[in-house]
């Protein structure tokens, strides 16, 4: 199945197609869905949060907090689905177009994420380049805003 990379596009992308454009799998795919997509200018994806998920063993024993580091994570996985669908043809040419994530700043963690709670992904394109992009990420649960990040990324 190939994803095209126009208005086409059918939303939502579920698990089937987020694999052809993301390598990660799991246990570090944290995209579930992703809901909504203007190519070049926003995404939207979701997470669901459940107790089964392996970090929750260790992080903390007895007190299951989702890492922040893989709620940033996760961020960056939606916003490689933007940058990825926004450069023409990126699903044939993933193997050799990789997205690689060159710094994440100003990252703030708000509220704990907590097992069960749905997780959604906000990424706009703060500044685009043929192989730079600096992107805001936004994430929430039940519209609270829980973590925030700007993400740059190079492709290629
Ligand atoms: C608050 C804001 C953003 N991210 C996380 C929090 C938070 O409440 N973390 N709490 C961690 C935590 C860890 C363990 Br060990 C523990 O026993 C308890 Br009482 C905690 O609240």
């Amino acid at each position: 199945m190939t994803v095209i990379i126009s208005s086409e596009i059918k939303l939502p992308l579920l698990y089937d197609d987020i694999i052809r454009i993301l390598p990660h799998r799991y246990p570090f795919l944290f995209v579930d869905r992703v809901v909504e997509l203007e190519v070049g200018k926003k995404v939207v994806g979701i997470k669901n949060v459940t107790l089964n998920e392996p970090f929750f063993q260790g992080h903390f024993p007895g007190k299951p907090i989702m890492p922040g580091v893989l709620i940033v994570e996760a961020m960056a996985q939606t916003g490689g689905v933007l940058a990825g669908l926004s450069v023409a043809g990126f699903t044939e040419r993933q193997g050799r177009q990789p997205i690689y994530f060159m710094s994440i700043d100003k990252v703030k963690f708000r509220k704990p994420v907590l097992p069960g709670d749905q997780l959604m992904f906000e990424v706009v394109p703060l500044r685009t380049g043929s192989r730079v992009w600096k992107m805001a990420g936004k994430a929430f649960v039940n519209d609270v805003l829980v973590a925030e990040a700007e993400l740059v990324a190079t492709i290629g």
